[in-house]
């Protein structure tokens, strides 16, 4: 299986540290093998322009970034894909999507405690929901459904972005991925 592609998922909420993970994974992985980084944020500028934070549109963005990342992984690329996905049935959705097509399939949820995203927040976005002026944000006034049995458990606010990154690449390796 050396050198197959896969579909890495990391779901979290905002600020959690999906983006920050996603990028470390790819500085790790780059030398080894052809790898692509598909972040919510970045992907809606592009693929999925023009959808909302409504419980459909988000759906749909899960969606879509599904087909392009099980289209890239068929050919050998190793996806890496960050985006809050918050419903659990949008991520079983596109863990099917790549169990069709004989790929894997591992997911990562990022967690940090609600408090602690609200302490950080870099980008002052919970400041704006927690003040009702941002409806749907996850977390605060929109869901965020945690995954039941996530391959990996990364503890963004408690142990070191190191700590989670090796053991994200210990479960690669674990399955032939690496
Ligand atoms: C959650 C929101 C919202 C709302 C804007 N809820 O941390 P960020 O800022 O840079 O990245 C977040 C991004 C979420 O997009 P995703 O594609 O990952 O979401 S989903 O998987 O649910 O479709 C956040 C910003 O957009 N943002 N409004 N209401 N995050």
């Amino acid at each position: 299986r050396q050198g197959s592609g896969f579909i890495l998922w990391l779901t979290g909420m905002s600020g959690a540290g999906k983006s920050t993970l996603s990028r470390a994974l790819r500085s790790r992985l780059e030398p080894l093998r052809p790898v692509e980084v598909m972040d919510g944020d970045e992907v809606r500028t592009w693929l999925t322009r023009g959808l909302g934070f409504s419980r459909e549109d988000r759906e749909e963005n899960v969606r879509r970034i599904g087909h392009v990342a099980r289209l890239l992984a068929r050919h050998g690329v190793g996806v890496i894909v960050a985006a809050i996905s918050p419903y659990q049935s949008s991520r079983a959705e596109v863990r099917q999507l790549a169990a069709d097509a004989g790929l894997a399939f591992v997911e990562v949820y990022i967690e940090a405690p609600l408090e602690a995203l609200i302490a950080r927040d870099v980008k002052g976005l919970y400041k704006k929901a927690l003040a009702g002026e941002l409806p749907h944000f996850t977390g605060v006034s929109d869901p965020y459904e945690a995954p039941e049995a996530p391959e990996v458990t990364v503890r963004s606010s408690s142990e070191p972005l190191e700590a989670g990154l090796e053991r994200v690449l210990a479960a690669l390796q674990t399955r032939g991925l690496l």
